[in-house]
Order: structure tokens, then sequence, then C-alpha cells
């Protein structure tokens, strides 16, 4: 009988959603367990087994949850606002509204097909009105609680996205999307003031489970240092400038001051420190004396006060400036009653300097939720009443982004333009940016459970069942942008009493990366590999196998072809089992089975729950293995569907149900256990004999094999004191001698 994958694969998946089997009940679950894979954005291109390397991890996650009690919810839905949906709309030549559609129907295809225990009656997706009706809601809330405004700043932009980003979207120098350079530019925008919340977001690192790097990132974004500002008088001139130091300590050494520089390259451009003298003269407060100000390009304009002070002796850039251009070094010995001393005497003030900026939101895009703010002018900015929501974004056929910073939304009709003022009724003018699109997945975890709820963004008895997450799962790259977000503004729902907790992912687990020819796998790298052809070929359980046997979940692995043969036969193989006979050939045969299928179901269980999907995948071929050489019984095979069912979702379905017979799913069984006593090896015991007669005997392990055991017995104090005329060594390597091994029973040396 041939095992026929696209058959049974889609046979199962069809009743899965029939029998809602993956669609536990929101408002009545007793266990409720929520495993949640970052939000996808694909494009029409589709999922590569990038994509599908990171749902199958989850979803492994997530059946082994399932079958240890747990009431498991998995959605899933689609990113599909922002610039990198538009992007690609552009790039292909369609309009990111009929785009969308295109999309979203291949990601749903798709996605039925890797047979992930997805509850497809819960998906949404973030261009949905009935979605960002309630992301327009948030930024109402961010506005209500004094934490979004409106301010003209120096912001990055990106000449190639056309847009503002923040910061976080900025990665060394270049835009996150495109990868283009940022530069700066002044522009009037919209912020939230994710700053306030620095010091909680910083302080509630300590008590989340995640990778280290991803904390040690965060922390780094945050940036906070405990310093002081320090006033440095401008000689013959009412003017001062202020300095941002953490050594204080060193004041009594300063040599120099140093501004950063709008016209020198900057350090990125050039490793030099370049610096130009200035005309002016600064004195230090503490000692009176006179030191000179430079304008350099090691000093950053947007950190601290734009300026430091120099003091060469005590720090290693200073140093290389100065000796560059022959400025004075003083070495004072460090002071540290200055801490004390500086605010005492008013020389300056405690200061502690945060490295995170207040989040830039406003976009100069079309494809985006319209921010929910009018002007009037009369009453300045008003947020649109929530009976008002959605702000719909309208049709408009030229869509593009201009590039001279204003928004699309200006080709929007006058219709929508002009509105009512909330606050007074004159006609007012309605924001045109959108939002960015990490505040459209800065929340989405809350709206999953309460998709049903249509007069709030989520129900509160809901969220205090199913949240927080309970797992996490997502790349790294995610490490400050999304993640940073979402825990700020989890932190201001607190604030606001909607949730009754502030951190929404207490478990985060980071996977690897799929590497295909030496790169990660990507569209932009263009070495995607389709995942639809290999599922088309070989089924989705091979594939799905095929890559979490490729390392530990959180290293990622290496794409070949080749491999996928070997998993397809092994999945062949199991199936096999199935349709022919296997009798043990002994009861001694049975219980080693035994034996081997507890050893391996706790191999299992333990390395499941690490993530440690590959050599879970090991154990259970091991295990078949054996069973093909021992024989089995039912209980066995169960046991062994059981153990393969998180990884092959479908032909175990196929085997239980149909070749077994058992009623339900494999995947609402109940997880195997393990007995302790057969985790050891069971014992046996030896005779050693030296030219026939008995001299020993030896209890052993059983699964110690020949040579082992015959070393074992070259040891045993008893025995090798007979052998002890001849050489131990050249018993052990002459083939001359005779070492005669019965298995489980007896050794004969003959020497
Ligand atoms: C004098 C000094 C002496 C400093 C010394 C350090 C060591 P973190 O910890 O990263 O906050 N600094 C201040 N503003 C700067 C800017 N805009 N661009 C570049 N450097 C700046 O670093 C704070 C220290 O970095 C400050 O303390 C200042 O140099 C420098 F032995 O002041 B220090
Ligand atoms: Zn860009």
């Amino acid at each position: 009988m041939v095992y026929d994958h696209k058959k049974v694969e889609a046979k199962w998946q069809e009743v899965w959603e029939k029998e809602k089997l993956y669609s536990p009940n929101i408002k009545k679950a007793k266990k409720p367990y929520y495993n949640l894979m970052m939000f996808p954005y694909p494009s029409a291109e589709g999922l590569h087994v990038g994509n599908m390397y990171a749902f199958t991890g989850t979803d492994i996650h997530g059946r082994f949850q399932r079958m240890n009690g747990f009431d498991v919810f998995e959605p899933i839905g689609l990113d599909g606002f922002g610039i990198h949906s538009e992007n690609y709309a552009i790039k292909v030549g369609r309009h990111p509204k009929g785009h969308s559609k295109i999309s979203e129907e291949h990601f749903y295809s798709q996605l039925h097909q890797i047979g992930n225990g997805y509850d497809f009656s819960k998906t949404l997706e973030t261009y949905d009105p009935e979605y960002y009706k309630w992301t327009q809601w948030l930024f109402i809330k961010m506005w209500e609680m004094g934490l979004a405004y409106k301010d003209i700043a120096m912001v990055n932009w990106c000449s190639s996205c056309k847009t503002v980003l923040s910061d976080e979207q900025v990665i060394d120098g270049r835009c996150e999307r495109c990868s283009s350079e940022v530069t700066k530019k002044e522009m009037s925008s919209w912020f939230f003031r994710i700053t306030k919340y620095a010091d909680r977001l910083l302080d509630n690192i300590d008590k989340i489970n995640w990778p280290e790097r991803i904390k040690t990132a965060q922390r780094n974004w945050i940036g906070r240092s405990e310093g002081m500002k320090i006033e440095f008088k401008i000689k013959d001139s009412s003017e001062a400038l202020e300095v941002f130091t953490t050594r204080p300590d060193t004041l009594e050494s300063v040599t120099f001051l140093a501004i950063s520089s709008k016209t020198l390259p900057k350090p990125e451009d050039s490793k030099e420190k370049l610096g130009v003298k200035t005309d002016k003269i600064a004195i230090n407060p503490m000692t009176g004396k006179e030191v000179s100000v430079w304008e350099t390009n090691y000093v950053a304009g947007e950190y601290g006060t734009g300026v430091v002070m120099g003091v060469p002796e005590y720090d290693e850039r200073d140093m290389d400036f100065a000796t560059k251009y022959g400025i004075d070094i003083l070495s004072n010995s460090l002071n540290d009653e200055l801490w004390e001393m500086v605010p005492k005497k008013k020389w300056g003030e405690k200061f502690t300097n945060y490295h995170l900026r207040d989040w830039g939101i406003s976009r100069q895009r079309y494809w985006g939720p319209p921010i929910p703010m009018v002007k009037c002018d009369d009453c300045d900015w008003q947020p649109v009443p929530e009976s008002e929501l959605p702000v719909v974004l309208p049709d408009i056929s030229d869509f593009k982004p201009k590039g001279d910073g204003t928004s699309p939304l200006h080709n929007a009709p006058e219709s929508w333009r002009k509105t009512k003022c909330p606050k007074c009724g004159k006609t007012a003018e309605r924001e045109l940016d959108v939002s960015d699109t990490f505040l459209d997945s800065s929340w989405y975890f809350l709206r999953f459970p309460s998709l049903e709820e249509k007069n709030k963004p989520f129900d509160s008895e809901i969220t205090k069942k199913w949240l927080p997450v309970n797992a996490y799962i997502g790349g790294a790259e995610h490490a400050v942008l999304h993640l940073m977000y979402a825990r700020f503004v989890t932190m201001v729902l607190k604030d606001l009493r909607l949730v009754d907790f502030e951190e929404p992912f207490p478990f985060l687990y980071g996977h690897g990366l799929i590497i295909k020819d030496g790169a990660k796998m990507s569209k932009s790298k263009g070495n995607i590999v389709n995942p639809d052809v290999y599922i088309d070929k070989f089924g989705a359980d091979t594939l799905r196998m095929y890559l979490m046997f490729l390392g530990k979940y959180d290293q990622g692995g290496d794409f070949r072809d080749s491999g996928i043969e070997g998993m397809s036969r092994f999945i062949k193989r199991v199936y096999k089992l199935f349709t022919e006979e296997h009798k043990p050939k002994s009861k001694e045969d049975l219980e080693k089975v035994c034996f081997k299928v507890h050893q391996t179901v706790k191999k299992v269980t333990d390395d499941i729950s690490e993530f440690k999907y590959n050599t879970s995948i090991a154990a259970i071929m091991e295990l078949v293995n054996t069973i093909y050489e021992l024989g089995t019984d039912n209980r066995i095979l169960k046991t062994l569907v059981q153990l393969l069912a998180p990884f092959a979702p479908h032909i175990t379905e196929e085997i239980w149900r149909e070749n077994l017979k058992q009623k339900g799913s494999v995947h609402t069984s109940t997880w195997p256990k393990y007995e302790e006593k057969y985790l050891k090896s069971e014992k046996m015991t030896i005779a050693v004999q030296v030219n026939g007669k008995l001299r020993g005997s030896l209890e052993v392990d059983s699964d110690l094999d020949r040579e082992e055991i015959i070393n074992l017995a070259k040891t045993d104090e008893k025995v090798s004191k007979w052998l002890s005329g001849t050489n131990k060594q050249s018993l052990a390597t002459k083939s001359g001698k005779k070492e005669i091994y019965v298995p489980g029973r007896l050794i004969n040396f003959v020497i």
C-alpha cells in the first residue's frame, strides 16, 4: 500500500476544520494556553520555507501543549498594512487594496497546506476597517493620556520609501525596510511618548523569560545612563554650554569642550576624529580655568546635550582628539566628592540620559490607518469621536508617496479631507498622515481572542482568561522594534486599567534562521525557496520534519533539498509499519522494545519542552528502527504515533483513526507517559570463563555491545588474574587469541 500524501493531507485538513479541532471554546476553556507566532507580513509572493520553519516550530509547541491537556489557542493573521506591502504592490503595478486581496488568498491557502493547528475561525488582517478602527482608538487613548503629540522635529527620512521612520526603524543608518540611507529632515510629525515609560521598560526586563541577547538589545536600546549636566559659562558672553557627563569626578582634568558638528563628515564615513576650533572660550566651573571649544565629528547631536567635556586623561576618544590637535592633557586625580559638590555649588545637576527617543508615528504614505485627528483653527488638534471610528482610508488612485514630505491623502476628495470639528462644529481638516505599521502590530495579540467583540477592542473577561500570551515565538530581528512597542502599548493599557498585566509576552522564544547558499533566506537576498513545490512532491509532513531535523530550533539550519528525500523515506517507513505484521519473536524482544519506548517517551517529552525538535525526531527514528528489528504490539505502535503527531500531524492522524481505529483525533489524545522502572536498562548476568573454566561473573546493562562487555570482563578483578600470564594489551588486539561471546550468557577467553 502506498502512502498518498496529497489525498491524506487534504482530507485531514478538511476534517479538522469541520470538527473545529483547533478552535478552543474561548469563553469556557478550562486550561487556556495562548500559543502565538509573531505576526507575519507576507506579500503576494507568499511564504517561503524560512517562514514555514518559524510557523512549524511554533505549531509543534502548540500541539505538544494540546496533547498535555491544554486548550491551545493558536491564531494566525496577516499584518498586511504598511510600507512593506505597499512597496510590493507598487513594484508589481497594483493598487495596495486590490493587491492585498490576492496576497490574502494565497497566504491563507498556503497556511492550510502546511497543516498547522490554527484556529481558522479567528483570523484578522490589519487593513480590515473592523480591525484598524481599534488601532485608531488606541491612538486616541494615547492622546487622552497625554502620550501623543505633534511636533516639528528632526526626523529620520527614507528618500526611497519617501516617508519618516522611527529611530527603531533605522538600522545602522539605513532604512529597516529597503536598506536605503536615511537622512535627517525637519518635519511636523506625530510622536508617542515612549520615553516616559523608559524606566519601566528597562526594569521589567529582569522579570521576563526571554533570550538573553534580546533582553540585552532592549537594555542597550533604552540605554539608561546616570550622570550629570554641568554648565560651562562662555567667556565674555551671557551664553553657556551644558555638557552631559557620566564622570563628574573627572571635572578637574577637562581641557576642552566638544560640540557636535553638522558639517564635518560623520564618524561612520570617516573613522578619523575631525575638529574645528571655534572662537569661544569656556570656563571650567570648578577650577575657573579657560578651555577651548571645538566642533567635532565624534559627538552625537541627539545624545545628551550634544556637548561633551573633553577629558583626555580619562577618556580614550578625547585623548585621540587632543593628541591630534595639540590640546593640553591634565592629570588631576579623580574626585568622587564632585557627585555631591556639583549640585551643591550649582555647577550642574544630576541627570539620567536615555538613548530611547519618542516613537515617531506619522508616515507620509497611503497604506495605513489614517491618524484619527482633526485640526480646527479655533480648537487646535481634536480626536475623532469614538462613535465615528473607523476613519476609513479613502480609495484614491493616486496613492503613491510623493517624496516631498506631504502625504498621498492630500489626493483624497475634499469631502473626506474636510470634516467638522468635534468640539466646536466648525469646518476642520483631517490629519493626512497614516500611522506606522508597528502600531498595527503593537496590540494584535489582544484582538485575536476577542474577535467576536464588536463594541470594544477586547473583552476584559476574555483577556483575563487568555492573556498574557503563554508562548510567544518569533525571530530575533524584532528584538527592539515590535517587541518594545508592544510592551509599551501594554503598559499604557495597564495604566488605563484595561488590562491587568503589563508584560504581554512573559515567555519569548527566538527561533533560528534558515540559511540558503550561505545567506539568510529572504526575498531581498533572492534566495528564497517556495515550500509549495516540496509540499506537492513530498507532503507537508515530510517538509515539516525535514525543517525541524536541521538543528535545534533556535539555531536554524541550512536548507538543502538532498535531505528531504531521506525524510520522505522515513515517513513511508513509518506508514509501512502499520500495513504489515511486525510480531516480536520472543517475550524478551518485546520487553526490550518496551524499554526503548519508555526511554523514547522521556527523551521526546524532555526535548520537545526545550524546543530540541531535532533530537526528538532522532529518538523517534531510533525507536522505529528498534521496532523493525524486534517487532511490536499495538500499544507500542500507538505511542509511536502519538510521539510523532506534533511533527507530522497528517500521517499520524491517518494511522490513528484509520489503521489503529481510534476514536477522536490523535492531536487531542493524551501525551504518553513513561514509567521510571523502564528507564534503567535491564541488567543481565554474564558468566566469564578462561579456557572453559568459570572464573567470575558480570552484572551488565543489557544494551552494551559485545566489545564493551568483553572489555569489562578483562578488567574484572577475579578474571584478570587468570589472564595475567598473557599480555592484556595483546589480548585486546591479537587476533590469534580467541574471545567467545554467547550473547546475554557467557564469555570464554581461550588463551
Ligand atoms: C567626561 C568623561 C570622562 C566621560 C571619562 C566619559 C569618560 P554613556 O555611558 O554612553 O551615556 N558623551 C556625552 N554626550 C555625548 C554625545 N552626544 N556624543 C558622544 N559622547 C557623548 O556615555 C556618556 C559619556 O559619553 C559622557 O561622559 C561623555 O563623556 C560622553 F573619563 O564626560 B563623559
Ligand atoms: Zn525605506
